[in-house]
């Protein structure tokens, strides 16, 4: 840090006011663990700047002092991008808020990075549309956030990643300039996709601070199915079948037995069916009309199915829905867990599924492995328990594992801090000499995010 001591807070504070510089040890302490609690850093503060021209002044006055800065949506990134490295100032966009009317003939909004999800669906709901991508985080995650980790979730069988729902970015770069197209263009092939770039970037290309976003149409008439299979082969048959027979078709999502025991030990829910069976799959169909007859007539004639239940009214859904969305956090009431979020070919994944437990116990003795995912993508949540020191002998061990089938180390989360030693498991030589050159072209010294993606300058 080259300043003289309180300099750069005097610019800070003069850019976002004396109430949003927070310099209190106890109040700083709130930014600087992740939502698992496996990951920490020291901010030298926190501003929370409230719109575009304050991120600006924060990151002039950075550059300036030559200072680090990290940024932090709503914190519930699982891979360690979102604390801060030690001694960086601590960006929070949870003041860019602004949610503008929705364009009804476009089908699209323009919202700050820090609106978060359920707030962006409590706006666009009214006007008869809805936001393509979903997850049990959205209380609290942000679109900023979303789009910087490219965010999948529990609908990209039907809409695709957040990536695909980005029409166009503000952002500000690490030298204070501004990048701003917002005009929504579905088709507009002048040059590099300055949006489609910073989807993914996890922060280390610029702060995003407005999005323009496409929606999808708002279907009311839903079915959510919980039906029981007997492994991760019969998942995949089931899905395909109703897949390949329903447009409506939106989400499909697999969890195991003792992922399972531990929600129901967590939550107190009930057991969902009369006889213990080894895998679960969430189905959700969703349409202008109720599509519960069609699901019915397609579980009915699936080979796969050993038992389901099905409901079409909010409660039941929801009810259904939480033996698959509570996963996370009752993980987490069980321990600080090692998270891995990797997808393979669907070819591939019943071999993967099936050599994990020996894989994970080969690197950890005493690990204890809660499996489930996204199925349609190949995407699996692999989160091992009681690992200890072992838990970089376990990543090493399932992301080879991984790699080795052609799959990706992180199909969800991104690199964050957490799987930064392991990107050339998935990328060669050439492609992160390309992402370098990138991201040291736009941030010479690396000030902006230092540590996540690449190690720090
Ligand atoms: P943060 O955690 O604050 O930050 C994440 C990363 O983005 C960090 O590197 C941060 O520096 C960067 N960042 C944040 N805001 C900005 C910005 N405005 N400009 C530039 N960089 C920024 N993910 C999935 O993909 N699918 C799921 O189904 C899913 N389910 C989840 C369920 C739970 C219960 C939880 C806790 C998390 C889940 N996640 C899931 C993780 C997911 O990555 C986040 O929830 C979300 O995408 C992160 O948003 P956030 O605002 O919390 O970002
Ligand atoms: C989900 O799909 C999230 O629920 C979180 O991506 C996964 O907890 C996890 O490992
Ligand atoms: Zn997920």
């Amino acid at each position: 840090m080259s300043d003289p001591a309180g300099s750069l807070e005097d610019e800070l504070r003069a850019v976002v006011t004396d109430a949003h510089l927070l310099t209190d040890p106890s109040v700083v302490a709130s930014y600087e663990t992740d939502w698992t609690g496996r990951f920490h850093g020291r901010a030298r503060c926190v501003v929370r700047p409230v719109d575009t021209g304050q991120v600006a002044g924060v990151l002039t006055a950075a550059a300036r002092e030559k200072a680090g800065v990290s940024i932090q949506g709503g914190n519930t990134g699982l891979v360690g991008g979102s604390v801060p490295a030690d001694g960086t100032i601590l960006l929070s966009t949870a003041r860019l808020t602004s949610l503008e009317p929705v364009d009804v003939v476009a089908g699209q909004v323009t919202v700050g990075a820090g609106v978060t999800l359920s707030a962006l669906q409590r706006h666009v709901r009214p006007a008869g549309f809805d936001f393509g991508v979903d997850f049990a985080a959205r209380e609290s995650c942000t679109l900023g956030g979303m789009v910087a980790t490219n965010a999948g979730g529990e609908r990209v069988l039907r809409y695709g990643t957040t990536r695909s729902q980005v029409l166009g970015v503000e952002a500000v770069l690490a030298d204070g300039s501004v990048i701003s197209r917002l005009g929504g263009l579905p088709k507009d092939n002048t040059g590099y996709d300055v949006a489609s770039l910073l989807a993914g970037s996890e922060g280390t290309l610029g702060v995003l601070t407005r999005l323009r976003l496409r929606l999808v149409p708002l279907l009311t008439g839903r079915a959510v199915a919980l039906v029981a299979v007997d492994d991760t082969a019969g998942a995949l048959t089931l899905v395909r079948h109703v897949r390949d027979r329903l447009a409506s078709l939106e989400a499909a999502e697999l969890f195991f037995a003792d992922g399972l025991a531990l929600v129901r030990g967590a939550t107190g829910m009930s057991d969902p069916f009369p006889e213990p069976h080894p895998a679960y799959v969430v189905l959700e169909c969703a349409g202008r009309t109720e599509p519960l007859d069609d699901l019915l007539e397609a579980l009915a004639a699936c080979e796969a199915v050993r038992d389901a239940t099905v409901a079409t009214d909010v409660r039941g859904r929801h009810t259904l829905w939480a033996y698959r969305e509570s996963h996370t956090e009752s993980i987490n009431a069980a321990g600080v867990p090692v998270k891995l979020d990797v997808a393979v070919p669907l070819t591939s994944l019943p071999a993967v599924v099936a050599d994990l437990p020996a894989t994970i116990a080969g690197a950890s003795p005493t690990a204890r492995m809660i499996l489930f995912g996204h199925v349609n993508e190949g995407n699996l949540h692999v989160n091992v328990l009681d690992a200890g020191r072992d838990a970089e002998a376990v990543t090493d061990a399932v992301l080879r594992l991984v790699a080795s089938h052609g799959g990706s180390i992180s199909a969800e989360h991104g690199i964050g801090r957490a799987k930064r030693p392991w990107l050339s498991l998935s990328r060669s030589t050439a492609e992160i000499a390309m992402m370098r050159a990138i991201r040291y072209g736009l941030d010479p010294a690396g000030r902006l995010n230092p540590g996540v993606l690449f190690d720090p300058a």
